[in-house]
């Protein structure tokens, strides 16, 4: 097994911001804007040039990198954007007038020291038994639902679960101290209220998962995958080319890995398939109206920016074979830069059998597949994500989330009826809930640098009734619905109708004279459960649509909106569409949601085994035939 970390030279106006230029941004930003310790830095983003300005790039115009800094007041609780060059030239400076910045690392680290102070929360503890502050273990949680009266006068607020750690190394989760949170101003750091209504008692039964606790020792025979000639792929920068494709890999401190100017070489033709892909928000909406699980509706990308707990990944763990991995970094609040190593695995995967087919004549003609894998993992409090990209040999694309991590948890009597939720262990409740990612994907079909005029199609099967039109009964058909307006384009999935999505360039036509494509095919996904009018549907009003396409506007990256935290709601994709554009051969970006639908398995417990959900871009009459033919078979014929 070979690891190649690579901290790649930054030289391209996609590459993801390196150590060196947050640092050399932020010490400018302090000098140029005056900033003192008050001003927290809430995330800092590649400022990502225009298609226009990415094509004079190509043709060797110069490029400044810049950055997009979103920085935090504390004194005037102001969240303004400043785009800075690497250099320290300030480019524009705003002011984001209403926005309320996310809870930052430093507010988390403040909110609990100030509830674990308090002497409420103190005696409430006693109560339940437990005298040792440091056997309690609190997150802070955005309220993700209505919040409480008396406090909604615009401050920025945080609520604490509480688990007990009766152990160093114990699952804390299996001891949920339900009932009992502490409600913190993080702008001025004071305790507002302690919640202490229900006393549960606290579940017992400990949910070891550590190999030290569990002894686990089912094991199988080594399985080695080596590449003894090397990789098939090469890296240049940030810049992949494996097979006939050839992508970049960025990075954002809020939507983490990205996929960015993706091109597949037809007959040593390039030809560009997608501009930016990325998952530019995940909410998790809770089912379970008690003990204040209802608040649980956390936006991981819009209120914690998800790139900031990216993994540290480990070879022969989470990527095996020939691995090269890509460092990242992020800016902390108080200015300081963290190096993640290790951040994004990149590796080849044998992916079975790419096709087959005997002939009458015992002519055997079968092509292994292999794809391409780049991937990340965060851990944000008790779930872990994996983003998976993966490249196929048949021109196919395909995105997988991988959901594992432990489920929130919450105690209540043993055996009492509880409707939204599921009993572990005795007294050990795992509410419902869901996952709901929205992937924006900025694609430009068979366009160049600066773009493509595409138009999105949506497909649906259909039957005749019995009659002249279908004689037999079995006949069928497709109809096929041109999107002209963004109202028209927010639509849901529908298995009886096989329905899918074609985004197409009808500028270019195939050797049929049609136009090409590609097909989004939706996968495994769910419908949120939380009513429109619930402060989570107003806010992630995304969420009920499973297509969106809207005319691209670069100032339009996330659906619920640049700040979710504590938002009224209405931001992003609805309030954006009601402007009802034109969508018809113009530079479009199409937003599918997806996810699942997680009633807890007491086989969830006390680690969840991965769960998968994603989607598939699949290449539709863009080619003139497969293009996976095209690929030669394994040097030992097969028979
Ligand atoms: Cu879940």
């Amino acid at each position: 097994m070979i690891e190649t970390a690579r901290v790649a030279n930054v030289d391209h106006p996609l590459d993801p911001l390196s150590q060196d230029e947050l640092e050399k941004v932020i010490v400018a930003a302090r000098r140029e804007l005056k900033l003192s310790q008050h001003h927290l830095i809430a995330m800092v983003q590649l400022e990502e040039p225009t298609k226009s300005a990415l094509a004079d790039y190509q043709n060797g115009k110069t490029y400044s990198r810049a950055a997009r800094l979103t920085i935090f007041d504390r004194t005037t609780a102001k969240v303004s954007e400043t785009v800075i060059t690497i250099s320290g030239k300030v480019l524009s400076q705003q002011i984001i007038e209403g926005a309320k910045a996310p809870i930052l690392s430093v507010e988390s680290a403040q909110a609990i020291a100030a509830a674990k102070k308090d002497q409420r929360v103190i005696e409430a503890l006693l109560q339940r038994g437990i005298s040792d502050l440091s056997t309690v273990i609190m997150e802070t949680w955005p309220i993700g639902a209505q919040i409480p009266k008396h406090f909604d006068d615009g401050r920025r607020i945080i609520w604490t679960p509480m688990w007990h750690k009766p152990t160093p190394q114990a699952n804390f989760y299996a001891h949920p101290i339900s009932g009992l949170h502490a409600i913190v101003d993080i702008d001025s750091g004071e305790v507002l209220a302690v919640e202490n209504d229900q006393q549960i008692a606290i579940p017992k039964t400990p949910g070891p998962y550590r190999q030290s606790q569990t002894g686990a020792d089912v094991s199988l025979k080594s399985l080695v995958i080596q590449q003894p000639d090397g990789v098939s792929f090469s890296l240049q920068g940030h810049k992949v080319d494996w097979e006939r494709w050839s992508f970049r890999i960025g990075f954002c401190q809020r939507e983490g890995l990205v996929i960015h100017d993706v091109w597949f070489s037809d007959d040593g033709q390039p030809r560009k398939i997608a501009h930016r892909m990325s998952i530019a928000e995940l909410v998790i909406p809770y089912g379970d109206p008690s003990q204040g699980a209802y608040r649980k509706n956390a936006f991981d990308t819009g209120e914690f920016g998800l790139g900031n707990f990216t993994n540290s990944l480990t070879l022969g763990c989470d990527c095996l074979g020939e691995i090269v991995y890509l460092d990242v970094a992020v800016a902390n609040p108080d200015g300081t830069v963290r190096e993640i190593k290790n951040a994004i695995c990149l590796h080849e995967e044998d992916f079975g059998i790419l096709w087959k087919h005997v002939d009458t004549d015992g002519n055997v003609e079968v092509r292994r597949g292999r794809r391409f894998v780049a991937s990340s993992i965060v851990t944000i409090n008790n779930y872990e994500y994996g983003y998976f990209w993966y490249f196929y040999q048949d021109g196919s694309i395909e995105f997988e989330a991988k959901l594992t991590g432990i489920v929130l948890t919450l105690a209540d009597t043993p055996g009492n009826p509880h409707p939204s939720a599921t009993e572990l262990e005795p007294g050990l409740w795992a509410p419902y809930h869901q996952h709901i990612l929205c992937a924006r994907l900025d694609l430009d079909i068979d366009g160049d640098v600066s773009g493509a005029n595409n138009t999105v199609v949506e497909i649906d099967s259909f039957a005749h009734e019995l009659g002249p039109k279908n004689i037999y009964g079995g006949a069928y058909e497709i109809s096929e619905t041109i999107f002209k307006h963004e109202l028209n384009a927010k639509r849901v999935v529908d298995p009886f109708k096989s329905r899918f999505w074609k985004i197409i360039n009808p500028n270019r036509k195939n050797h049929m004279g049609h136009p090409v494509g590609y097909k989004l095919v939706p996968g495994h996904t769910t419908f949120p459960l939380a009513l429109p009018e619930s402060t989570i549907g107003k806010r992630a009003g995304f969420m009920y649509q499973h297509l969106w396409v809207t005319k691209n506007e670069t100032s339009e990256r996330y659906p619920a909106g640049d700040y979710p935290f504590q938002h009224a709601g209405g931001a992003g994709l609805p309030q954006w569409t009601q402007a009802n554009r034109e969508i018809e051969n113009t530079d479009v970006v199409l937003w599918h949601v997806f996810g699942t639908n997680h009633i807890p398995r007491a086989e969830d417990w006390p680690v969840m085994p991965v769960e998968r959900t994603g989607f598939h871009l699949k290449p539709s009459g863009f080619f003139a035939r497969s293009p996976a033919i095209d690929v030669a078979p394994a040097s030992k014929p097969c028979h």
